[in-house]
């Protein structure tokens, strides 16, 4: 394939779109990418990712986020970081680093204000009334679960360059402890990309995705020659049963992949994960994942579906 890209959840829809148009005409991904969550970000009405997102316990916002290149397999990455307007923008200037390319807070703040990214206020009205609303419930904050359904953005694509990257962007656990990391900056868990492989890419509690290094353990199957959707498949079915053997029951976890081909995989714990691809051959579409006793069965959205979906 010359080019494809796929992104989780149905809220990655517009932002692969303008990814399609930029590698049909045969832009380049690290640019797709930069544009396509950018979008994701400045959306207010994509309740888990950038502006208008989901507050940690004491009513702020703070984000994860980064971005692969799978030529050089260099990264960039960036935790806990408040008021930034595109984190994703910042991830993917940081990747240019052979050090010094994953910060966190302050240190991230200072780089993004020293290299001129733009500052925001990031809380609207939507989302501090989300948190007045659950913040009177009476909740655990050690068995938060991921929120209603879509979390973090995840995109990985491959150019007709045959470039491959992966970013992701996220504000993490709705009421997650200020200062609190989850997987999705983490090399390996919530990302990884290796262009003579491919990529992977993980959503979901990140706390319970790190335990299993998601993102690399696909990306090794993959090296063993495994197919993508069975490589994917294997990685959530033994690490959730894993959690099975132990007291703690497994959170909500999903992972997207593509391989140096243009071929897709996809898998997940939940009853069901929507997401969204593209390539030389489709438009843009919205898929579903849907899962049968640890077996994937994959279909499009249809109208009735994508009219009840009410998550974004
Ligand atoms: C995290 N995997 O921070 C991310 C995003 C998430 O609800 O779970 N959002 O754990």
């Amino acid at each position: 394939m010359k080019y494809s890209m796929i992104g989780t959840w149905k809220m990655a829809f517009d932002g692969i779109k303008l990814g399609e148009n930029i590698l049909k005409n045969n832009g380049n991904i690290k640019d797709a990418i930069d544009k396509a969550i950018s979008l994701t970000e400045d959306n207010p009405s994509f309740n888990s990712v950038g502006f208008g997102s989901l507050p940690n316990i004491e009513g702020e916002l703070e984000f994860d986020a980064a971005f692969m290149d799978g030529n050089d397999l260099s990264f960039g990455a960036i935790c806990s970081v408040k008021n930034i307007k595109n984190p994703i923008k910042v991830a993917i200037a940081l990747s240019k680093f052979k050090r010094n390319c994953y910060l966190s807070s302050i240190g991230a703040e200072k780089f993004a204000h020293i290299n001129k990214f733009e500052f925001k206020n990031m809380l609207n009205d939507d989302c501090i009334n989300r948190w007045k609303h659950e913040i009177k419930n009476n909740f655990d904050l050690d068995n938060l679960e991921a929120y209603d359904g879509h979390d973090t953005v995840c995109m990985i694509g491959l150019d007709s360059n045959k470039n491959m990257a992966v970013g992701v962007s996220t504000s993490g656990l709705f009421l997650k402890k200020a200062g609190r990391v989850g997987d999705s900056s983490v090399i390996g868990s919530g990302f990884y990309c290796d262009s003579l492989v491919g990529g992977a890419a993980a959503t979901g509690v990140g706390e319970d995705i790190m335990k299993g290094c998601l993102s690399i353990s696909i990306i090794n199957r993959m090296k063993l020659k495994q197919d993508i959707q069975s490589s994917c498949e294997d990685a959530i079915k033994e690490h959730t049963e894993r959690f099975n053997l132990s007291k703690y029951k497994a959170g909500s976890m999903s992972v997207i992949a593509l391989d140096k081909n243009g071929n897709f995989g996809v898998a997940t714990n939940r009853d069901e994960f929507p997401f969204v691809v593209t390539n030389e051959f489709s438009q843009t579409k919205i898929l579903i994942c849907k899962n049968n006793n640890s077996k994937m069965e994959i279909f499009e959205a249809d109208e009735k579906w994508i009219s009840n979906y009410k998550y974004d």
